[in-house]
């Protein structure tokens, strides 16, 4: 049977567009579905990149205008990898355009624009998908599985911590290709946007919904030269940003993130401690989960056991090598392009959807304000 076409147009050429385009090329290989992904166009505003990018990855032709490209009656996906600045405009344009959304994270600049995206998706019904791809390592979905079972009992701690030291250097540039990053106007915050909301997703997947936060945030470099103006300017993100909260299943939060974390490239820990068991994963260590289970009924040989999360009935892992060999940071992506296909064909979408991701957002917006104001912050719900 000749299988669904799914063509994707993808729009931006920087690390999450090689990453992405990376997990399509791969996932007919490892996860065979009734579709078959089609690398359809590449979208960047110079044309010799969106060419040399298109001709790299595979994509038949280039466009350097997404208007064009959301508005091709032969693009059945949009993948947006631009700076956050453009996620809603585009999003929106995909929408009505009756386009399956893959949206890279944060959803957006703010919860506001959230909303709206949101808004947008679920009035055109289209399928939407935002790329918080850790939550698809197998030790992290293994870890959802535990909780999901109910072995954890009641929840006490969630503690998370995001560390990398790239911007160190007060002579880093803020703004343009490749360090849009450090540039408000193009990322809408730093750390807690580009870092924090990995583990705020994933803890609002393991854990529930965070309902108030106190925050923190620092912004150690205070002027940088911006690469588009040439201009020595004010640096308006957070460099780092520490939080704690409370969650509504009664357990408390603490998170940090920063780039001023010397030695540390990207290190996202997280542990989860209940009444029957604790569960700790480390992305440097990304196979391997953690795990102290209190009901072990060995009550002598009782301590953490660190389970290599490689074995066939693992979760994603029967799809790839054989028990014991591991896989990579990459597929984490792949597993995300698989998980999606599957919400096209069972009809039930996977998250994290844009309504999953906006709660993410709200977060974000509550740790903002409360650095700010200094005050204790509600999460505003939906
Ligand atoms: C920043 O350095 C960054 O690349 C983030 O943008 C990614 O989302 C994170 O996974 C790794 O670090």
């Amino acid at each position: 049977m000749a299988k669904k076409q799914l063509r994707v147009g993808m729009i931006g050429y920087g690390f999450m567009g090689r990453a992405h385009s990376n997990a399509y090329r791969q996932v007919g290989q490892f996860f065979p579905s009734d579709h078959q992904v089609v690398l359809k166009a590449a979208c960047a505003r110079d044309p010799d990149k969106a060419r040399a990018f298109a001709d790299q990855w595979g994509y038949e032709s280039v466009e350097t205008d997404w208007r064009k490209l959301v508005e091709r009656p032969d693009i059945d996906a949009v993948d947006i990898c631009t700076p956050n600045n453009l996620h809603k405009e585009i999003a929106l344009a995909a929408a009505a355009n009756g386009k399956a959304i893959l949206c890279e994270k944060p959803l957006a600049m703010n919860a506001a624009e959230g909303r709206e995206m949101v808004a947008a998706v679920e009035k055109a019904g289209v399928p939407n998908m935002v790329w918080y791809n850790y939550r698809r390592i197998p030790a992290v979905t293994l870890a959802k599985r535990i909780v999901d079972e109910g072995r954890l009992g009641k929840v006490f701690h969630y503690r998370a911590k995001f560390l990398q030291d790239w911007t160190i250097k007060a002579e880093l540039p803020q703004g343009g290709q490749g360090l849009w990053r450090l540039d408000v106007a193009a990322a809408g915050s730093g750390v807690s946007g580009d870092l924090l909301a990995h583990c705020i997703d994933t803890s609002i997947w393991l854990n529930g919904r965070l309902e108030s936060v106190c925050a923190m945030t620092e912004t150690f470099v205070k002027e940088r030269m911006h690469n588009l103006t040439g201009k020595v300017e004010k640096v308006g993100i957070d460099d780092a940003c520490t939080f704690i909260g409370r969650y509504e299943n009664g357990s408390l939060a603490n998170f940090e993130s920063t780039r001023y974390a010397r030695g540390h490239k990207a290190l996202y820990t997280f542990e989860i401690n209940g009444e029957d068991m604790s569960l700790f994963w480390d992305l440097h260590d990304l196979h391997r989960l953690q795990i102290f289970d209190y009901k072990d009924p060995d009550a002598r040989g009782r301590g953490w056991k660190s389970v290599h999360v490689t074995d066939g009935d693992h979760p994603y892992m029967g799809n790839w090598w054989v028990p014991g060999l591991s896989i990579g940071y990459d597929a984490s992506f792949t597993h995300q392009v698989a998980d999606f296909i599957k919400g096209l064909e069972t009809g039930k979408p996977e998250g994290p959807t844009f309504r999953d991701a906006l709660e993410t957002q709200s977060v974000l917006d509550a740790i903002l304000d409360s650095a700010k104001s200094q005050k204790w912050v509600n999460v505003a719900k939906g």
